[in-house]
Parts: C-alpha cells; structure tokens; sequence
C-alpha cells in the first residue's frame, strides 16, 4: 500500500529530474453507474464493485476513484440520494478493507460523507464550481482534492467547445479555478489539477491539450491527473464505434506512457493493469533522457 505524504511539495518534485523519477499514480475508475460511457451498469452491485476494486488494487492502482454520477456528454444530473445511496456502501467496505478511496462527486454533501467514512481524496470535475459548499468543505477538512477543467453540466457542455487556443485557455481557466479555491483556504499543496478531456472539448481539443501537457504542468506548476481512459477521441482511433475494449484500453495505455512521460502526476484509467506498466515505461524513459520527454 502507497504512503501518502502529508503534502505533495513533500513528495519532492522539486526539480524536473525528480519529476521524472517519482513514481506516476494510477488511479482506478470504478463508476457505480447505470450509464458511464464505458462502465455503466458492470458495477450496480455493490459487492461487484468492491470486487472490482480489490482487483484494480491487485493490478496496480494506487486509488481506486468511485463514482455514483455519470458525467457522459448529455447526461442528466442523478439525485442526491441516488448518488449517496450507490457511493457510500462502496466506499465504507472499500476503505475497511485499506483501500485508498477517493471519491468523484461534484457534491459537497457526498464529498462530506465520503471524508468522514475515511476517503483520502474529493475528486471534483466541476472544479468546486457546481456546489458553492465544495471549496469551503474542501478548506475545512484539509482533504486533498482534484479540480478538474470545466465549463458546465454534461447536458449542455458541448455547446462550451469552442476556444481560440485551448491549451492557453484551459491553462487559464485552471488557474483561476485553483485561485478560487487558494482564496476559500485550500491549502496549494493540497490540489491537484486535470485538464477535463473530453469536458466541453471536442477530440481536436483533446489532443491538443494531450500535445501540451508538459508546457500546461510547468506553467501551473501543480500535479495534473490525466483522465483519457476509454474516451471517444481515443474509440475514434481505433475503429469508432465498433472499437474493441481491448484496443480501446490498448490506445489508453499508449496514452498513459505519455502522460508519464510529460511529468504528469497520475493517470485515471479503467484498465489499470496496462495503464500501471505504461506510465513505468512513460517515466523510463523521461528519466533516461536525463529530464521529462516533451510530448508532441
Ligand atoms: N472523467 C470522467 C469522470 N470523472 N474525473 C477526472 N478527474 N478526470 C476525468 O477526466 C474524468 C473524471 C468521465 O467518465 P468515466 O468515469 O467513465 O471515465
């Protein structure tokens, strides 16, 4: 089981050498759901779930991240007491067993009752932005937390996809979510930040966010989790809709090695047997060109 440092600036990646030496987390996604996009409905039963999150442990994963809203493009907000009701049974038996749990949830109310069942991690893809009372909670627990880029709910969000320079703007947009959250008293060390693929961005966006993660990192200089697991901009290179899981998972891992070798913190995948190796291969080879490898 990993060793969480009390801070990230603890962890020591002070300099590019060490970036490229810390180890890259994997985060395992485990989507309590009826209709995510590549795991909706396999994890209902919550004995499958916790199953399904020893085993991403035995595979490799440093979190496994449960989540009882889907955030698929288009879809509808779930209830209050559907998303508690699908989440906490998972996340007590979870976090019993020594798992490290982060939860996926833009509720603050969730966000409490996972914090207090012992999950280390509130993983917000609103960024805070969704429910005013995340940030204050966020400060007032001290819980490490990802802020992930966003632009709206799934049910209109690819009417946001428009940018003039995506990267400079979801650099930007990051920017000003992490200032919001410095100002509601999360500590800096305490955030980690994603670039939301997939979120209000359409495939070209993606890569060009993919293509500009090292220059995204330096410049907000805080960890960034990646999550491209499954997502369309990779089915489409394989296939579209007739895409194997396999080759779905074979283009994530790809996609992996690479955010590992950009110096990103973590990954966020579905597969995390693949994953867990790519991002060991991503970071070889970063170290051994003595710095972070530039991706294209
Ligand atoms: N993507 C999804 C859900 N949660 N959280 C973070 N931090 N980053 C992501 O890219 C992200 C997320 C989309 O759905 P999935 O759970 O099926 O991958």
């Amino acid at each position: 089981m990993v060793s969480w440092p009390d801070t990230w600036a603890d962890h020591g990646h002070s300099t590019a050498q060490e970036t490229a030496e810390a180890p890259c987390q994997v985060w395992g996604v485990l989507n309590v759901t009826p209709d995510s996009f590549s795991d909706g409905g396999k994890h209902l039963d919550h004995d499958v779930a916790v199953a399904r999150g020893h085993q991403m442990v035995a595979e490799g994963a440093d979190v496994v991240d449960i989540g009882g809203e889907s955030t698929r493009p288009g879809a509808r907000r779930t209830t209050l007491e559907v998303e508690i009701a699908r989440v906490m049974p998972v996340v007590h038996r979870l976090v019993a067993d020594g798992v490290v749990v982060s939860v996926d949830t833009m509720r603050a109310h969730v966000a409490a009752a996972a914090i207090d069942a012992g999950a280390r991690f509130v993983n917000d893809v609103s960024g805070g932005a969704a429910d005013p009372a995340m940030l204050p909670l966020l400060a007032a627990t001290g819980q490490h937390c990802v802020l992930m880029h966003w632009r709206g709910h799934s049910e209109g969000m690819s009417t946001k996809a428009h940018y003039r320079d995506v990267l400079a703007e979801v650099t930007l947009e990051l920017e000003r979510c992490v200032d919001r959250a410095v100002a509601a008293g999360i500590a800096t060390e305490r955030i980690i930040v994603d670039p939301g693929l997939g979120f209000a961005k359409d495939s070209r966006h993606n890569w060009e966010v993919l293509g500009g993660l090292h220059r995204l990192r330096t410049s907000l200089g805080l960890p960034v989790l990646v999550g491209a697991s499954r997502k369309r901009f990779l089915t489409e290179m394989v296939g579209g809709a007739d895409a194997s899981l396999q080759d779905r998972d074979t283009a994530t891992a790809s996609v992996s090695a690479l955010v590992a070798a950009a110096g990103c913190w973590g990954v966020r995948v579905h597969d995390v047997r693949a994953s867990s190796i790519a991002v060991h291969v991503g970071r070889r080879m970063s170290s051994s060109t003595g710095g972070l490898a530039t991706v294209p």
